[in-house]
């Protein structure tokens, strides 16, 4: 049985108690925090994930041009590194295991002007390595995901972040996949998940027009079959959004709170559904 979550950012600014109520009545085990440890407080969220029985599986780093793991300017570099190691910090008060970490600024869909592609690929490596070894320290693993074109340009899709991820070469870093992603880049998700099996540490799920799973084209049976094959043992975390551009918009949306719960509902009973039907 998987452990079942919903990301918290794709609420935006909603009231995290509603959020909690949310998880409790639709069956899930757990949250996925967005790492902003500046305005989470661990203690707080230790307590709500304690009143609702419910478990923090994740943290989603926010990744915005001020937290740009592709730079090589000292200052910024560090204030880069600083955001990941602040976010462990977060990870360890909520007990997550792991944190996603986008290695280029979500929004931009070019290297910036002052260095290219290969640069930025180098200086990330280099940046999420030297914060991998304060996370092994305490005990958390990153996941690198793989985002697609019209949101980022560095890594893309998993042959990319396997190759990023062989390159820094650190065990506390290993993949994530995530379906909605994967249903623009990938020529073929099953194939895709099997070759990077052993580093799959995470997945998030939406549907291919990024609603939850179940609404759209994706063939979740066959999703669920591979990783049962490949023997995941991670959480799935649900980050369904309604169709809008910018996905980090959802903050500024207002609640959109209806929706989400009907999202919420169908995404877990439609892939528990598979879940308890898919045999290898
Ligand atoms: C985050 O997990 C994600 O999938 C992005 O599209 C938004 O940052
Ligand atoms: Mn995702």
């Amino acid at each position: 049985m998987y452990k079942y979550s919903m990301t918290q950012w794709i609420v935006g600014n909603e009231n995290i108690e509603e959020s909690f109520q949310r998880l409790q009545k639709y069956g899930y085990d757990g949250i996925e925090f967005a790492a902003e440890p500046y305005s989470l407080e661990g203690e707080k969220m230790r307590r709500l994930m304690n009143n609702y029985q419910l478990i923090c599986t994740s943290l989603c780093g926010i990744f915005n041009d001020e937290r740009d793991l592709t730079a090589g300017e000292p200052k910024k570099a560090e204030k880069a590194i600083q955001y990941l190691k602040d976010s462990v910090d977060f990870a360890v008060e909520v007990g997550a295991a792991c944190l996603i970490v986008v290695p280029s600024p979500v929004g931009r869909t070019q290297p910036p002007e002052e260095y290219g592609y290969e640069e930025a690929w180098k200086q990330a490596v280099n940046n999420i390595r030297t914060a991998a070894d304060y996370a092994q320290e305490k005990g958390i693993c990153f996941v690198i995901e793989a985002i697609n074109r019209y949101e980022t340009y560095l890594v893309n899709n998993l042959e990319k972040a396997l190759e990023f991820v062989k390159e820094i070469n650190h065990p506390s870093v290993g993949l994530m996949a995530d379906l909605f992603h994967m249903g623009i880049e990938e020529r073929n998700i099953g194939q895709s998940l099997r070759k990077i099996a052993p580093w799959l540490r995470h997945v998030h799920l939406a549907d291919n027009t990024r609603e939850a799973p179940g609404m759209g084209g994706t063939d979740f049976k066959e999703v669920l079959r591979t990783l049962k094959e490949i023997g995941y043992q991670g959480a799935l975390t649900m980050e369904f959004l309604p169709r809008i551009a910018n996905p980090y918009a959802a903050k500024e949306m207002g609640t959109h709170k209806s929706l989400m719960d009907k999202y919420a509902e169908i995404s877990i009973s439609y892939i528990k559904m598979l879940e308890a039907a898919t045999s290898v």
